[in-house]
């Protein structure tokens, strides 16, 4: 597909992507690594990482934009779509959020709405090659249409809930949803309007 033309506003093309690691690098052990869907499921699965490789179906570049400002234009992404994910567990009605964990603590929090869309996936291999530790080894959610703080690196698990509850992010004021194009950047008042920096 098409990359598109124009940045989104607020936003300036960098190079590379500044890693990020709120709560430090976590250790990661392929043997004990899952990546499970659970919460208001019929099914709750647990994937393990040759189970995930063997899932992939998505290839595409898309943009990547973080909230402070910086994005990193056409990036190779391949993984599994969530969508593909979730119909194996097949939601129940009343989900409404699913709230991403990880190995370091991070959590965050995104509309099923958002998770359903064709384009998001769980990011196995960024530029062709498996995702680095810093990158978030060895998995991390992507939507292209949210800023990059819902891109949680080391993913555990999604848990699907019927309120919106806070991630770490959205606790200290960013978005519910976080959608690029609407400049989503800080929840309420804080939201669009706002000509506030972001603090991260
Ligand atoms: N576990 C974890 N995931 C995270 C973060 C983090 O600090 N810890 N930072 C988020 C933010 S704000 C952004 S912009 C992207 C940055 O991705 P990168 O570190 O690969 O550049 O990761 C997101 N996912
Ligand atoms: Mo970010």
């Amino acid at each position: 597909m098409e990359n598109q033309a124009q940045l989104p506003s607020g936003q300036r093309a960098v190079k590379r992507f500044i890693y990020y690691a709120a709560l430090g690098v976590p250790e990661v052990d392929l043997n004990d690594y899952r990546f499970k869907v659970s919460g208001l499921v019929e099914r709750e699965m647990s994937y393990d990482y040759k189970d995930l490789i063997s899932m992939i179906n998505v290839d595409y570049k898309r943009d990547f934009h973080c909230v402070t400002g910086w994005s990193v234009l056409n990036v190779d992404w391949k993984g599994i779509r969530l969508s593909t994910l979730l119909s194996r567990s097949v939601p129940k009605p009343e989900a409404k959020w699913v709230l991403f964990y990880s190995l370091d603590g991070y959590t965050t929090t995104v509309p099923l709405e958002e998770v359903k869309r064709e384009d998001s996936i769980l990011v196995l291999y960024m530029n062709g090659k498996p995702l680095t530790l810093e990158q978030g080894f060895p998995a991390r959610p992507f939507f292209p249409t949210l800023y990059g703080w819902k891109s949680a690196k080391w993913v555990t698990s999604m848990e699907l809930i019927k309120d919106y509850v806070d991630g770490y992010w959205e606790e200290r004021g960013y978005h519910e949803r976080g959608d690029v194009w609407q400049e989503e950047r800080f929840k309420g008042l804080w939201g669009r309007h706002s000509k506030k920096r972001p603090i991260l």
